[in-house]
This record gives structure tokens, C-alpha cells and sequence, in this order.
């Protein structure tokens, strides 16, 4: 512990705002934030005294124990300029930072200074009619998950764990995950503030704000439509961006995010881009012009400063807003997916297309490439399937005879540079749910649960479902000691329905979030059990999605084809798909390289694949072979968990 540093100031005896009343402000105007910290204390030539030793000399947040008057003076005047809200000095503050200056058992004190020096003022400056609140800064740390590596998810959650302890204790009104670079980062950074907030049973709003760089994305790629779809499980009180570019290359951005998010709008840019020399040039006047546009179309909620504006850039914003109204969150929700890129299902791209090779169940070849240890190449597999027009990758690397945790790692690593499509985790191992969440920069989907087990699974993955943000597959399967599978539309509905209540109202999981797979059985068998099942599973896909309009449906259209020789299988897949896409099949699960086109079958082939989905005709499954040339009897696949594959029984 360095004795130079002075203990924190005491604590100022400040009621945090609630979020109601945030949200009160929020709905009746464009709140003020502040400039920047670093442009308020660089012209103060400080000494290496001011900083607490010249160990210290640099770390802004050693000034929170040092010279907390210096730091309070910079807030006060950004108040006094007409700020409704100002950051902490705290930007730098996870232990991760702090080590560069061997300041990481102070951390706590920092932060705790940081918010009390915050909060003394703004009780000061508080009127009853106004409110002056402050939101604990929370900065990307020096490293990226995503990117450089060297850190893991647990830790960095753990380094904001620490941080958000001595900003809420200090008393913040709000959590501020900002200057985003890499949306894991800001995933760990909900996950350790989540947990403090959850052991002290304090309720703190977060807002979340990225950067995009000059490019167009944040460093780790994302746009700002990838970063909110993959951070909006933390319900944040409101998203936007900050830092990079001064306002005029954000436009494209905000507009964009104020078009998708159900969240208020925050936007505080840079005076401008920065010269050789870094300096910015945008002064107060053309700073808040620029702005000025954003709040006249509706697009803000919150406006303030980054990097290069100071006191007069805010006083310019507050006259800005004045008058104006602020924007009006927009309604509903919509599933969104991301990896680095984003995508959403709607009517005009139905179904989105999950490509299935990169399963080891799934893929002799794909599964011996990773038992060869050969992660590139597997990847790759991935790669192609993309490069075939998957918009989603299935990964499954359940193989009983190797470490499914340490292969799942390993390959997320590559594949995730692979390629930038969502991912989908396909697995029933909870632990190797949660190591790959921990590992997506996107919004994933988790592949599968099921209430195959009552509710034993569902208790174990949804937590992480919230914690992680991730779209969830329910398969169509129940305790039915008998036919746990629904086969016929009746029972498939009947589970989905039982799932929807039991995941939206006792798991809290958003109906946006759900996905439910009817289930595909094979048709071309001769099965008994599966005569007429492909209708069924159609008709299931129907019936879901008008019962349950806000959640989705899936289904692993392969199944329907196992059995049966190469290219009677990608006809008989290709015309099921048709069929379920027509019924309102929102994702579908295929072989993305191989699917042959529906306009391109000829009549007769169509014909007798729709004979064999419709079970039509005295012997539809014969009638399909004979087309389709099959000599070979059906070879059986390793398949177990999605269709029941038992060979025919007569
Ligand atoms: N629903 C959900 N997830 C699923 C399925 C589903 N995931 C897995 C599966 N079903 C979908 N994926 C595949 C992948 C491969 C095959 C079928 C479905 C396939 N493989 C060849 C076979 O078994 O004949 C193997 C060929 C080879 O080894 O190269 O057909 O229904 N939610």
C-alpha cells in the first residue's frame, strides 16, 4: 500500500437517482453529459506531486486520492456549463489498468473516490428541480479479448467486478461501459457489474457506449447494429457511441442505432478528428452544430463530449437541446443476431441459413479433422459453409471419446477469425455452454434444450442465456416416457406453448429469444413411426408460428433425407425446405453447399419427394427411390439425439 496517497474523502451522503426518475428526465428531454477529463486536466500542468509520486505520474485516476479537489473542480464546471450528468474520473479504474502503475490493491479506493468526489459535487450543484447525476466511468482496459487476447473473459469480468464495487459503493447514479472497442470486453464488463450489483442487492442502470473507428467498426469489427444486438441482454438504460471521430462520421451510425434500439440514445463524439499532433479543432460552435442535427431528427437522448471538447462544447450543447424533444424509444424488439457481422430474420431473408458441417456428429470428415487436432482446417469446413451461403454456423463437437470443453475452446478461438457469421453452440453440456458464450463477441444461439428432463437443463443454461446474451433452440421434446419427440403438430404445439410460458415467464427470457425446432424425423425410411411426419413437422412450423408470433422456428432439414442415397437427398431436402419456408420457417439448418435449387428440380423428382413429405400414393417411399436411382438399401447415420433413428421395424 503506497502512503502517498491520501485515503478517499468521505462519503458525501448523496441518495443515488433512481432509474425512475432518470427515465422521468429522460422522456422529457435531451440530457446534458460532460466533455472530456483528459482535456480538463492536461492544460493544468500537473506535477508528479499532484499525481501522488512520480510512480504515478499519468494515472489520471491516482488524482481521485491525491488532488481531489482538482477533479472536483473540473466537474463543477462542466455543471456549471449546463451538464446534467457527469463521468467519473475513473476511466482507467479496472485492475487491468492499474497494474501499469502497481496500483491494483488501491483499486477499491480509487473508485470509491472517483464516485464520491463525483457525487459531492453534484449534490452541491442539485436543485430540487434539477437533479445533477453521475454515471461511474468505465473504460475498455488495455486489452481485447477479441482481439489481442492475453486475458481471459473470467478475469476481465473480475477486473470490472472490482471497479463497479468502488464506483457503486461511492454512490453513482449510473454504470457507464464506454469507449467500447470490443464487444466482449463490454460482455464482461455487464457480466462483473451484474454480479456486484447482484451481491450488494443494489440496482445501478448501465448504459453502454462503443466506438467505431474511421473505418466504419469497432476494432474488433462489429457495427453499432453487432454491438447492440450483442449487448442488449443487459437491458441497458441507454446505448450509443462516444470517442473516435468527431460527430459528422457518426451519423450513418446513429441514425442506424436509432432506428433498431429500444433503448435511449446516448452520443458524445470527439471535438472532431484529431490532427498529426492529436490535437482537435472543432470548436463549441460547429461541435454542437453538428449535433444540433442529430437532435433535430430525433435521433438523441444524451449528448455530451469525449476526447478534445471541454466546458464551452458543453455549454454549447445545453443551449442546443433547449427546446428540443428528445427521441422516442422505438417500440418492439426484434431478434438480432451477430458475430462480427449482424444479421436479423424477417420476412424478406426467411430462412436464414445455418450451416451444418461444422458438427462432428454431423461429419465424419469434420469430426476427424478435429480428432487429428487439425483446428484450421476444421475450421475451414466452417469457412466454406459460409462461402455456400451459411448465414449461421452450427458447432458441435460432442464426441464421447475426447474432451468436447477443451475442442470447443480450441476451435472457437479460430473459427471465430475465421469466420463472421453468428455461431450456434450445439451441445447438451451447460459447462461447454458457458465456456462458449464467454468466447462470442456476437449473439450467439444456444442448440438445444427441451424439457426432455422436466425443467433440470433449463435451470442450469437459462441463467446463462441472461448472463451472456444468447437466442435459445427448444426442441419439441417432453417427459413422455413413450414419444418424448412430438411427432404430430398437436404435440409439438402443446410442448412449444408449455416451453413459451415456462421460458418467457419463469426464466424471464425475451419470446424474441426463442427459437423452437418442431423436429424433423426421416421420411424416406419406410418407418412406421415417421409415415407423414414431414407433414406434421410442417404443420407444426404453422401452427407455432401463429400461436406464438414473437418467437421463432428451426429445423435441421437433413434429418428429413437420412437414409437416402446423395442426390435423393439434396432433392427431398431441397423441397421440404420449400414446403417449410412457405409455412413460415425462419431458420433453417442445411448443408449450405449442397442444396439444390427448388426452381431447378424437375416436375417429376418434386413431385415424388412431395408424395413422400405428404405420404401420398401406395408406396411414396418406393416411388422417390425408384427416381431418385437408389440401388443401396438406407445406411443408417451415428444420429441419435434429433431424430430417433432406429432402423425400420417391419
Ligand atoms: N435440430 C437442431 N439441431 C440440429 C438438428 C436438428 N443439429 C444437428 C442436425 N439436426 C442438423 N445437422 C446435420 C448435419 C449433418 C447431417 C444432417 C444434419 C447429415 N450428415 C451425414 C449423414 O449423417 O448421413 C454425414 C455425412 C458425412 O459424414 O459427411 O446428413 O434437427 N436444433
Amino acid at each position: 500500500m503506497n502512503p502517498t496517497l491520501s485515503p478517499p474523502i468521505a462519503d458525501p451522503g448523496r441518495a443515488r437517482v433512481t432509474e425512475a426518475d432518470l427515465r422521468a428526465i429522460l422522456a422529457e428531454r435531451i440530457m446534458v453529459l460532460d466533455g472530456g477529463m483528459g482535456t480538463a486536466i492536461q492544460p493544468l500542468s500537473l506535477t508528479a506531486t499532484d499525481f501522488g509520486g512520480e510512480a504515478y505520474l499519468g494515472c489520471n485516476e491516482a488524482l481521485n486520492l491525491a488532488r481531489p479537489d482538482v477533479i472536483a473542480k473540473v466537474h463543477a464546471d462542466y455543471f456549471e456549463a449546463g451538464a446534467d450528468m457527469v463521468e467519473t474520473n475513473s476511466f482507467g479504474g479496472t485492475p487491468l489498468v492499474l497494474a501499469e502503475y502497481d496500483l491494483v490493491d488501491r483499486t477499491y479506493d480509487l473508485n470509491l473516490a472517483a464516485a464520491r468526489v463525483a457525487c459531492r459535487v453534484a449534490k452541491a450543484c442539485s436543485t430540487p428541480g434539477r437533479p445533477r447525476l453521475v454515471a461511474g466511468s468505465m473504460g475498455p482496459t488495455t486489452r481485447t479479448l477479441s482481439v489481442t487476447g492475453g486475458v481471459t473473459f473470467a478475469a476481465m469480468a473480475e477486473a470490472y467486478y472490482q471497479q463497479t464495487r468502488g464506483l457503486v459503493d461511492g454512490g453513482v447514479d449510473v454504470l457507464l461501459i464506454e469507449t467500447c472497442l470490443d464487444t466482449l470486453n463490454a460482455k464482461a464488463a455487464i457480466v462483473g457489474a451484474r454480479r456486484y450489483l447482484r451481491e450488494a442487492g443494489i440496482s445501478v442502470p448501465t448504459m453502454l457506449s462503443c466506438t467505431i473507428e474511421a473505418m466504419g467498426t469497432m476494432l474488433a469489427g462489429q457495427t453499432v447494429e453487432g454491438f447492440h444486438a450483442s449487448t442488449e441482454h443487459a437491458r441497458p438504460l441507454a446505448v450509443g457511441m462516444n470517442c473516435s471521430t468527431g460527430p459528422e462520421f457518426m451519423t450513418d451510425h446513429i441514425r442506424a442505432l436509432s432506428e433498431l434500439t429500444w433503448c435511449h440514445v446516448s452520443c458524445y463524439p470527439n471535438a472532431g478528428l484529431p490532427d498529426e499532433e492529436g490535437r482537435y479543432h472543432e470548436t463549441p460552435d460547429i461541435f454542437a452544430g453538428r449535433l444540433e442535427r442529430f437532435a433535430s431528427e430525433g435521433w438523441l437522448n444524451i449528448v455530451g463530449g469525449c476526447c478534445g471538447t471541454h466546458s464551452g462544447h458543453i455549454r454549447a450543447l445545453a443551449r442546443m437541446v433547449e427546446g428540443k424533444p428528445p427521441r422516442r424509444p422505438r417500440a418492439r424488439p426484434r431478434l438480432a443476431l451477430a458475430g462480427v457481422d449482424f444479421v436479423q430474420p424477417d420476412d424478406s431473408n426467411r430462412p436464414l441459413i445455418v450451416g451444418e458441417r461444422t458438427n462432428v456428429l454431423g461429419s465424419r470428415k469434420f469430426r476427424e479433422l478435429v480428432a487429428e487436432g487439425k483446428y484450421e482446417e476444421a475450421a475451414e469446413v466452417g469457412r466454406r459453409q459460409v462461402k455456400g451461403g451459411a448465414q449461421v454456423l452450427d458447432v458441435c463437437l460432442q464426441n464421447a471419446d475426447r474432451d468436447e470443453l477443451a475442442d470447443m475452446d480450441r476451435f472457437l478461438a479460430i473459427v471465430t477469425k475465421k469466420v463472421r457469421v453468428p455461431l450456434m453452440i450445439d451441445t447438451t453440456d451447460p459447462k461447454v455452454v458457458e465456456l462458449a458464450l464467454g468466447r462470442l463477441q456476437g449473439k450467439g444461439i444456444v442448440n438445444s434444450i427441451n424439457l426432455e428432463d422436466g425443467e433440470e437443463k433449463l435451470e442450469r443454461i437459462c441463467p446463462l442465456l441472461a448472463e451472456f446474451g444468447a437466442a435459445v433452440i427448444v426442441g419439441c421434446i417432453d417427459e413422455d416416457r413413450v414419444q418424448g419427440q412430438a411427432v404430430t403438430a398437436r404435440r409439438k404445439l402443446a410442448i412449444a406453448r408449455r416451453a413459451y410460458d415456462l421460458l418467457t415467464m419463469k426464466y424471464g427470457i425475451p419470446a424474441r429469444d426463442l427459437i423452437f425446432d418442431p423436429l424433423v424425423f426421416p421420411a424416406g425410411t419406410g418407418d412406421r413411426n415417421y409415415v407423414g411426419s414431414a407433414a406434421q413437422t410442417i404443420e407444426g412450423v404453422r401452427q407455432i408460428k401463429e400461436a406464438l408470433p414473437d418467437a421463432h422456428t428451426i429445423l435441421g432439414i437433413s434429418n428429413v433425407s437420412f437414409g437416402l442415397p446423395a442426390a435423393g437427398r439434396e432433392v427431398l431436402n431441397s423441397v421440404f425446405l420449400y414446403h417449410c419456408t412457405r409455412a413460415g420457417l425462419d431458420l433453417a439448418i442445411v448443408n449450405s453447399e449442397k442444396l439444390e435449387r427448388y426452381a431447378t428440380i424437375p416436375d417429376a423428382e418434386r413431385r415424388a419427394a412431395e408424395d413422400l413429405i405428404f405420404d401420398r400414393g401406395d408406396d411414396p417411399v418406393g416411388a422417390f427411390a425408384a427416381l431418385s436411382r437408389s440401388s443401396t438399401a438406407p445406411s443408417w447415420p451415428a444420429w441419435t439425439r434429433w431424430a430417433d433413428c432406429s432402423p425400420p421395424t417391419s
